[in-house]
């Protein structure tokens, strides 16, 4: 099959019609891919599978998109409709029936991923997600990775020191990116905040809308205005477009063709729109005869691409009657073998669940971070605030690996670099990321625009090509948009693909209230909810020195770190430390004794600490009680030893943070130690954090919504008294 496809992808880039020879590899490849569907359908009704969804009525235009573009070189974003696009890029019928039964063979993802989630290093098809149209924003990043690969060639030496031994660096100065969805995903504002991206940069994305008329029930007429996506997208500059019949391979073929080469002359990205059709039911849990009429469902399968290119071959005589049935019957057979290879293939190990969640490469736990003690900084240095040891450390980083991008919303100095003449820049709200773009160029230090889900899917593509995107979230209260691609994207790529592809991004984000005045839009807490997320990696410093040991860990690590810098720390006089040097890195999961005790331990983080210390103090000075204070400084993972160790001396335990009590982080430190450290305890485990409602503007209301040292020297007191 592999040397059937390259001839026909060789010789169809070059005839100006295609020959017969080519007319019927494209039908068998079609004819391949509806054969799965259905050999899965019958899998799926003898319940020896457990999901299917097929590409049934999108052979055509997948084929033909697939034949314009090359498996290994190009890169591919596909979704599940993809069936034939993937064979005919190289995946195998065995392959796709492995990943049906959920095999441990399954190249793609090992048992963890339904069907359809086609995923294959070698080809360049990067891993998908159920989550329709995230992978857009996906392919823009890798579309900007391979530009920059392209022009900084020396970005992609390895080296021992850092994730950068683990991801190996391939690119091609004309590849393409393919990146395609249905019409109805189109609905999405990630589809926006790709195709403005793509076009503004003038990105080598070749973007395909697979338009079926339908996403699952509801027409396109009710997804989109006027019920044509060309029409809505068509002044977007920078653009190729072109409309097509998807039900037509050779025509699909021509169009991608042209859009291929506009993207591969590097003069923009394109867009194919295809028309085509669902040859069934949106997936085997739809019956669209609920929501069709017959009449309907009967006029679209006239338009079925099979039926219609098998008509083509008897009509214009390029095989006949008793040579289709041979070729459908060597079809059969080799989907019969995928199939009876995947009904015996091994089934994955239990034992090996918890595989890849994180790097195996890379623990940014282990002795190799733990350079704190082996930096001398000189006696006389001056001490400076979290703000300033976070600029050091991006800028001290970008110095060393030339992979780093720094992006997000006014983190430039000056977007119009002329300014940059007359005016000393801006470099971020808060000013952390000021000078990096006088330094490092607007190549590598960027304003994105105002859309935190563009941000953060943009990392991904970056980060899976092996670069190292540290980006900004302006705000804590605004990394909503961007959750579904931290929760379905950043931090399950790794797990999903069986440790094939992964992104290790660092996120910064201001975070936190105490502001007097920052009110419901400028103070949130949540840390919990990223702590509950598996495969992301989530730092909370509270001082200077460890801001920047930590973010130096986080940056040369190979997982996904979610930064979090507390906004009220960022200049105060007490968190202050000298430059601790370009070397200096504090290991994930250690935390810091702030004060020994031996009364009660007081476990807590980020702007707890002072008011921790300021509470600990008064228990010291008016009530002779000693308080051990952890900070915990990294929130998952945490340090457990150090707090274990800590109430199996003072025997009594206090949680502190400034999130909301309910569900709050504290919830399940207390819970483990009330389960693992029951026999050392001699009162119940308590907790402080903020009242279960937002933070509001008025300062007397913010003072008695937030915990103040008063609120954490009561419970210090109630717990002493137990
Ligand atoms: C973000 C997201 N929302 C909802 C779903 C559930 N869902 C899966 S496919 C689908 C319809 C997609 O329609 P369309 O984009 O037209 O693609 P088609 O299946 O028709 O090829 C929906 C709503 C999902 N997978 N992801
Ligand atoms: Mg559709």
């Amino acid at each position: 099959m592999e040397i059937a496809l390259s001839s026909a992808r060789e010789s169809l880039s070059a005839a100006a019609s295609l020959p017969p020879r080519q007319l019927v590899e494209i039908y068998r490849l079609m004819l391949l891919s509806r054969r799965v569907d259905d050999r899965e359908i019958l899998l799926k009704r003898q319940q020896k599978i457990f999901f299917q969804i097929s590409g049934a009525g999108h052979e055509a235009l997948a084929v033909g998109a697939a034949l314009a573009l090359r498996p290994g070189y190009d890169w591919f974003f596909p979704y599940y409709r993809d069936r034939a696009l993937a064979l005919a890029l190289g995946f195998t019928p065995a392959e796709m029936m492995l990943q049906a039964v959920g095999a441990a063979t399954d190249m793609a993802s090992g048992g963890r991923q339904m069907p359809t989630h086609w995923s294959s290093p070698a080809l360049n098809i990067v891993s998908l997600s159920s989550a329709t149209t995230t992978q857009l924003l996906h392919a823009v990043g890798c579309a900007e990775a391979g530009r920059y690969f392209s022009l900084h060639p020396e970005a992609a030496d390895k080296t021992v020191s850092d994730y950068r031994a683990f991801r190996d660096v391939t690119f091609h100065g004309d590849e393409v990116v393919y990146a395609s969805v249905g019409e109805g995903s189109t609905s999405q504002g990630e589809f926006w905040e790709a195709l403005n991206t793509a076009s503004n940069k003038k990105l080598p994305v070749l973007f395909c809308v697979e338009d079926n008329g339908y996403a699952i029930s509801t027409p396109v007429e009710f997804s989109m205005p006027g019920g044509n996506i060309s029409r809505l997208v068509a002044n977007f500059p920078n653009f190729h477009f072109a409309e097509v019949d998807g039900t037509d391979p050779e025509a699909s073929f021509r169009a991608f063709q042209s859009a291929v080469a506009y993207c591969r002359a590097g003069l923009g990205p394109a867009f194919v729109h295809g028309h085509c059709m669902r040859a069934y039911s949106h997936s085997l849990s739809d019956d669209d005869r609920l929501y069709r009429p017959q009449a309907e469902r009967e006029a679209d399968q006239l338009r079925d691409p099979l039926v219609k290119m098998r008509a083509r071959l008897l009509r214009e005589s390029i095989l006949t009657e008793a040579e289709l049935s041979a070729l459908e019957r060597s079809v059969e057979a080799e989907v019969s073998a995928a199939a009876d290879l995947a009904l015996t293939a091994p089934l994955p190990k239990v034992a090996e669940i918890t595989r890849h969640v994180y790097s195996d490469n890379l623990d940014p736990t282990s002795a190799a971070f733990a350079t704190e003690l082996k930096e001398k900084v000189p006696p006389d240095a001056q001490s400076r605030t979290m703000a300033d040891l976070i600029n050091a450390c991006l800028h001290d980083e970008m110095r060393r690996d030339p992979r780093i991008v720094v992006y997000g919303q006014d983190v430039a100095d000056a977007s119009r670099e002329a300014a940059l003449a007359e005016v000393k820049g801006k470099g971020g709200v808060f000013k952390l990321t000021a000078g990096l773009q006088t330094e490092f160029g607007s190549e590598r230090v960027f304003n994105s625009p105002l859309a935190e889900a563009n941000i953060v899917g943009r990392a991904i593509g970056y980060a899976l090509r092996g670069m190292k995107p540290v980006v900004e979230i302006q705000f804590f209260d605004y990394i909503w948009p961007a959750m579904h691609q931290i929760r379905n994207e950043l931090s399950v790529l790794r797990w999903r693909s069986n440790g094939q592809w992964a992104c290790p991004v660092v996120i910064r984000v201001p975070i936190g209230g105490y502001l007097t005045g920052g009110s419901i839009y400028h103070s949130q807490s949540g840390e919990s909810l990223f702590t509950h997320i598996p495969g992301l990696r989530v730092v909370m410093p509270s001082n200077a020195l460890d801001a920047n040991g930590l973010l130096r860990t986080a940056i040369r690590c190979d997982d996904p770190v979610l930064f979090l810098e507390h906004k009220r720390l960022y200049r105060e006089t007490h968190d202050r430390a000298p430059y601790p040097g370009p070397d200096f890195a504090i290991p994930f999961g250690k935390a810091r004794i702030v004060r020994p005790g031996s009364h009660l331990t007081l476990v807590t983080y980020g702007a707890l600490v002072p008011r921790s210390l300021q509470a600990a103090e008064r228990a010291k000075r008016d009530h002779n009680i000693d308080v051990e204070i952890l900070d915990l400084r990294t929130l998952s993972p945490y340090d457990w030893e150090s707090i274990a160790a800590s109430v199996r001396k003072t025997s009594r335990v206090l949680v502190a943070h400034e999130d909301m009590l309910s569900w709050g982080y504290g919830a399940e430190i207390a819970a483990r130690i009330a389960s693992e450290l029951f026999d050392s305890l001699d009162a119940p485990v308590r907790r402080v954090g903020s009242l279960d409602t937002f933070v509001a503007y008025q300062p007397i209301l913010e003072d008695a919504i937030l915990p103040q040292p008063d609120t954490i020297l009561k419970a210090i007191l109630d717990l002493k008294a137990f």
